[in-house]
């Protein structure tokens, strides 16, 4: 059994996965487990696509590389797709979201082409991670959190840090 939960942070590119996870990971001690640097590092990636400019995953790798991870418990899921890791191993999902008019200056300062920043912009306007995850996961631990600005994502930590306390506590023996 874990005695730390596993969280996935998904969401759009942009709305702010990367700076929740990392903040959670310095005042919990838990583990920001950054998909993308996993991809990267531990060879999962399936080829290119040279439309999106995006690396395509081999998600059956990913998931090799990270079982161990995930089992021990205790990780903070980075990634923008969530409906491919096992429900039982997943405690909360967090769907982190963001205005439109917010994201689009974001995304465009990251200098994504047009045709990527609009997809993008449509899978956020679309709620399509939420979506994902309300389709794969229980709906009580799916939670849709804004990050527009500064003091939302105080806010969203102050949330999830005291879910985190809370897990523990039901889970101790
Ligand atoms: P993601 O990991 O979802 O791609 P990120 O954490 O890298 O997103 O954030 C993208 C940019 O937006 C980055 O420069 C930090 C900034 N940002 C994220 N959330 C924010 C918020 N709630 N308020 C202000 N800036 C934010």
């Amino acid at each position: 059994m874990r005695t730390s939960p596993n969280i996935i942070i998904t969401g759009t590119p942009g709305v702010g996965k990367t700076t929740h996870c990392e903040q959670l990971a310095s005042s919990t001690g838990l583990t920001h487990l950054n998909v993308n640097k996993v991809v990267k590092e531990r060879d999962c990636e399936d080829g290119f696509d040279d439309e999106l400019n995006s690396v395509i995953v081999d998600e059956d790798k990913l998931l090799d590389a990270i079982e161990s991870d995930l089992e021990a418990g205790g990780q903070i899921i980075d990634w923008h797709a969530c409906d491919m890791f096992p429900q039982s191993m997943i405690d909360l999902v967090v769907v982190v979201r963001c205005n439109s008019t917010v994201l689009y200056d974001r995304l465009k300062s990251r200098g994504y082409s047009d045709k990527k920043l609009d997809e993008n912009m449509d899978a956020e306007i679309m709620e399509v991670l939420l979506q994902e995850a309300r389709d794969s996961y229980d709906e009580e631990i799916v939670v849709e959190l804004q990050s527009d600005d500064l003091d939302q994502i105080d806010e969203n930590l102050e949330r999830i840090q005291t879910w985190i306390e809370n897990w523990k506590k039901d889970h101790s023996e």
